[in-house]
C-alpha cells in the first residue's frame, strides 16, 4: 500500500516552499540590482551581476539552479528506455549489493569490489527496502528493486546518457555556469522506486568527488519524472554552497597499502574510510555539520518542519526539469512512500587539467590506468582563444 500524505498537509508544505523560494527570490533580484560583486563558485573570480548570464548569477548566489524544460520528451523517453533494456540484463542472484547513504553505507559500498569496479561501466545497486532482512533475497520484481545504476552511464557516447553529456545545450549551460575545462568522471540512474525508494541523507557531493586545489564538482540532476514532496524531491540548503567542505570519503590506505609508506596492504581492512575535514583556518563548519550524513531532526514524515527549520527548501520539478548545484551545497532527498516513481538521470562533473584542477587519487572513483574522463566539448558559441566571460571584473 502507498502511503500518502494527506492533500492538505501536502498543500501546506507547498505554500511553505513557495513563500520560502519566492523570499528567495526577491532577496536575490535586490542583490542582483544592487551591482555588488558577485564570486563565481568554481573559480572564485569576482563580476557584476548586473551584466553577467541570470543563469550564472543566479547559481552563484543561492547555490542550485532550476532550468525548467532542459530535455525534451524524447530525450526522457529514450533515456528511461535505454534503462529499462539494461536493467534488464541486470543478475541480481549473482550480484545483489545494496546501495545506502545512511550509517550502514561503510558495510555495503564501501566493502565492495563490485562498487568500486562500476566507476567507468554500468552496475546496478539494489534498494534495501526492497530486500528480505533475514536473507537478503529480493521480495519484489527487480525492476522494482533497483536503487541506482551508475557510474559510467555517459561513457558510451552512443547511448542516450552519453548523447545528452556531449549535448550542445549541457555545454553551454555549464560553460555559462563558469566551468572552463569540464570532464565527467560520473553519472548515475536514481529510481526512487514506488513505496520503497529510501532517503538520500544530507551531503554534500565534493565528499566524493573531491578535486585539488579546489572543489570543482557540479552536479547536473535531470527529472525523468516529476518529482514531488511526495515521492522525494530534492532539498536544498539555499547558500549553504560557501561552506567548508565537511568530509571525504577516501580509498582507504590500510586496506590498499600505502608502498611509498611502507604500509602492506590489508584486506580484511574496509575498502573506503570516512576522513573528518577541518575548516580552513579562520573559518567554521556550517550547520550542516549537525546532520551531515543523516536528516535534521523532524524532517519526515511531511509536514518536515525539521527541515525548513534547518534552512532545507524543496524543489518539486516536472519530468525533463534540470537542477544544478556545485558540490558544496548541503542537499538531500526524503524516502518515496507514494505509489509514483521518480527517475532521475545524475551527471557530475568537475574541472579537468585546463583549469589547473586535478582529480584526488584517493576517490572511490578511478578509471583504469592511462584513461581519461570524458570531455564536455567547448561549445560552439564560446571563442576559440576561450578569453574570460565578458561579465568578469
Ligand atoms: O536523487 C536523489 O534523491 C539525491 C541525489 C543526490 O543527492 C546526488 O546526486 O548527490
Amino acid at each position: 500500500m502507498a502511503d500518502v500524505p494527506p492533500a492538505d498537509v501536502v498543500d501546506g508544505v507547498r505554500e511553505r516552499a513557495s513563500v520560502v523560494l519566492s523570499e528567495l527570490a526577491a532577496r536575490g533580484a535586490q542583490l542582483d540590482a544592487s551591482g555588488e560583486p558577485r564570486t563565481s563558485w568554481v573559480d572564485g573570480g569576482q563580476y557584476d551581476p548586473r551584466r553577467a548570464d541570470a543563469r550564472k548569477a543566479a547559481f552563484d548566489r543561492d547555490g542550485f539552479l532550476v532550468v525548467p524544460r532542459f530535455a525534451d520528451a524524447a530525450t526522457v523517453a529514450r533515456m528511461r528506455a535505454e534503462m529499462d533494456a539494461l536493467a534488464d540484463t541486470w543478475e541480481p542472484g549473482v550480484s545483489v549489493v545494496r546501495f545506502s547513504t545512511d550509517a550502514s553505507q561503510l558495510q555495503h559500498q564501501a566493502r565492495s569490489d563490485y562498487f568500486l569496479d562500476s566507476a567507468d561501466r554500468v552496475h546496478f545497486f539494489a534498494e534495501p527496502g526492497a530486500l528480505d532482512p533475514a536473507s537478503g533475497e529480493l521480495r519484489v520484481p527487480k525492476a522494482l528493486a533497483l536503487n541506482k545504476a551508475g557510474h559510467g552511464l555517459h561513457v558510451d557516447s552512443a547511448s542516450a546518457f552519453g548523447a545528452y553529456a556531449r549535448s550542445e545545450p549541457l555545454a553551454e549551460l555549464v560553460a555559462a555556469l563558469g566551468w572552463r575545462d569540464p570532464v565527467l568522471p560520473q553519472s548515475m540512474y536514481i529510481f526512487k522506486q514506488p513505496r520503497h525508494g529510501g532517503e538520500v541523507t544530507s551531503h554534500q557531493d565534493s565528499t566524493f568527488l573531491h578535486t585539488e586545489p579546489r572543489q570543482s564538482c557540479l552536479g547536473l540532476w535531470l527529472a525523468l519524472d516529476d518529482a514531488t514532496l511526495t515521492n522525494g524531491c530534492l532539498w536544498v540548503r539555499p547558500g549553504s554552497h560557501v561552506e567548508p567542505l565537511r568530509r571525504r570519503f577516501e580509498r582507504n590506505s590500510r586496506h590498499f597499502g600505502d608502498a611509498a609508506a611502507g604500509v602492506p596492504p590489508d584486506p580484511s581492512a574496509p575498502q573506503m574510510v570516512f576522513k573528518e575535514l577541518a575548516p580552513p583556518a579562520g573559518a567554521e563548519h556550517g550547520a550542516g555539520a549537525r546532520w551531515e550524513g543523516a536528516l535534521p531532526d523532524g524532517s519526515w514524515p511531511l509536514p518536515c518542519a525539521g527541515l525548513f527549520a534547518a534552512g532545507f527548501a524543496p524543489v518539486e520539478v516536472r519530468a525533463g526539469d534540470l537542477v544544478c548545484f556545485p558540490g558544496l551545497l548541503d542537499h538531500l532527498s526524503l524516502p518515496n512512500h507514494s505509489a509514483a516513481a521518480r527517475h532521475t538521470f545524475q551527471l557530475h562533473l568537475v574541472e579537468g587539467p585546463g583549469a589547473g584542477v586535478r582529480w584526488s587519487k584517493s576517490n572511490w572513483l578511478q578509471y583504469p590506468p592511462g584513461v581519461g574522463f570524458p570531455h564536455v566539448p567547448r561549445p560552439a558559441c564560446q571563442t576559440p582563444q576561450g578569453g574570460r566571460p565578458r561579465e568578469e571584473v
